[in-house]
């Protein structure tokens, strides 16, 4: 256990930047909104005056009408893309990213009990919540869409290959790729014509007046993470002594879950295309993720149970099942196993998952992600959400 705090206080010393962590040195040298968020449950265990500082500097970023953006580029440099001129804003994207700040700062007020500074972040924590209500639901029926595959976290999924290919990519813009000259495998990271429509797609929404563009996809991942994060966020409140409304609107999200999500003769939840009205259902791991949320017993025990039967791997979970024909096990999110994803999901599957994360971390490194089989690290290096959540992973299921 020494050892892995060492390796893990090591990565997130090395990836600070001075008040916020840089995912990944040379692949992502910005603050990363999610990240940012997995950091601070890492710092907690090594330095928690830090984990404070992370969540206060992402919450420094958000945007007047609540959102956190997804990139916020505190330097300006060309390392990057796409960088702030691509997203024409000035110092940030315009998209955001999964809510999991609102439970960090569970996380860091029940270890720090430092009531005051949880009390300072409620207001733009709750503003940032109410954004995706406001902002991210075009049916106005309780789930959270995305309007760009980046704005999921699980970028390169299946799951996003029909909607993009309806995407209009009749006038691309210029733009040139960092991530292939730092991971040189192109074979780990999407390819040409999914850069094209990712361009494409960032240009159409500053169109819109940095609106939702034309893209806007249900997605199960976003909206259970956003149901935890109100029921996060009402408990730090009443801890502070603060009113919300954040369980109502929990309630409300994990009611649109059941009713709009629920693929009753799959077992899962799917996700839905809001504008061709479609829902889309390759097996993949987002599927699942509402297992982090509130869901009904016995919805639970049919995830559980697909996870056991159709993500069985060497090291799980894998991102897309290995029975989709889409399961690509070295390219990113379309098969590979990630250490946020078994972080979220290892409460519903218990330490056997804890263990398998521990082993292939303290085996392979700290990689950005890894084939499900052989463990081999893909992706970029030295990276922080993976530090930073198997180390949480080894202390709270008491991994040796
Ligand atoms: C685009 C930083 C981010 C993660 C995402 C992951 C990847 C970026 C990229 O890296 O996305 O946001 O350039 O590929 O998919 O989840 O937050 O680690």
């Amino acid at each position: 256990m020494l050892a892995l705090r060492n390796a893990c206080a090591d990565i997130l010393r090395g990836n600070d930047r001075g008040g916020y962590t840089v995912p990944s040195p040379r692949l992502y040298p910005h603050q990363w909104a999610w990240d940012s968020a997995f950091a601070a449950i890492g710092w907690v265990h090594i330095d928690p005056e830090r984990a404070w500082v992370e969540l206060e500097t992402l919450m420094r970023g958000q945007w007047p009408d609540g959102r956190v953006p997804h990139i916020y580029f505190h330097k300006l440099s060309e390392d990057y893309f796409p960088g702030p001129d691509f997203w024409q804003v000035p110092r940030s994207s315009s998209i955001t990213q999964p809510p999991v700040w609102a439970s960090a700062l569970a996380r860091l007020l029940e270890v720090t009990g430092d009531r005051a500074r949880a009390r300072a972040l409620l207001a733009p924590m709750d503003a940032s919540h109410r954004f995706f209500h406001a902002a991210r639901d075009p049916k106005h029926v309780g789930l959270v869409a995305v309007v760009h595959p980046w704005e999921s976290g699980i970028d390169n999924s299946p799951t996003w290959d029909a909607p993009m290919s309806r995407v209009d990519v009749a006038n691309p813009p210029a733009f040139k790729r960092k991530d292939t000259e730092v991971v040189k495998d192109a074979s780990m990271r999407p390819t040409h014509d999914q850069y094209v429509r990712y361009a494409c797609l960032v240009k159409a929404i500053a169109e819109d007046g940095f609106g939702p563009g034309p893209f806007a996809v249900y997605d199960p991942l976003m909206t259970a993470l956003l149901a935890r994060a109100e029921r996060d966020l009402a408990w730090c409140a009443k801890e502070c002594g603060e009113d919300t409304d954040a369980t109502e609107r929990a309630e409300r999200l994990e009611a649109g879950l059941e009713a709009h999500l629920w693929d009753e003769a799959l077992g899962r939840y799917v996700y839905w295309d809001a504008h061709a009205d479609e829902r889309i259902a390759p097996d993949v791991v987002g599927s699942y993720i509402p297992l982090w949320c509130n869901v009904r017993p016995e919805r639970r025990a049919r995830l559980v149970e697909g996870l056991r039967t159709r993500f069985d791997c060497r090291y799980p979970v894998p991102s897309t099942s290995p029975l989709d024909p889409n399961f690509d096990p070295r390219r990113y999110w379309r098969g590979p196993t990630w250490i946020n994803t078994a972080w979220l999901l290892a409460d519903a599957l218990g330490t056997r998952l804890a263990e398998s994360t521990v082993e292939l971390v303290e085996r392979h490194g700290m990689f950005e992600y890894f084939h499900p089989e052989t463990g081999e690290g893909l992706g970029g290096e030295r990276f922080t959400w993976t530090a930073a959540l198997a180390l949480d992973l080894a202390m709270r299921f008491d991994v040796r």
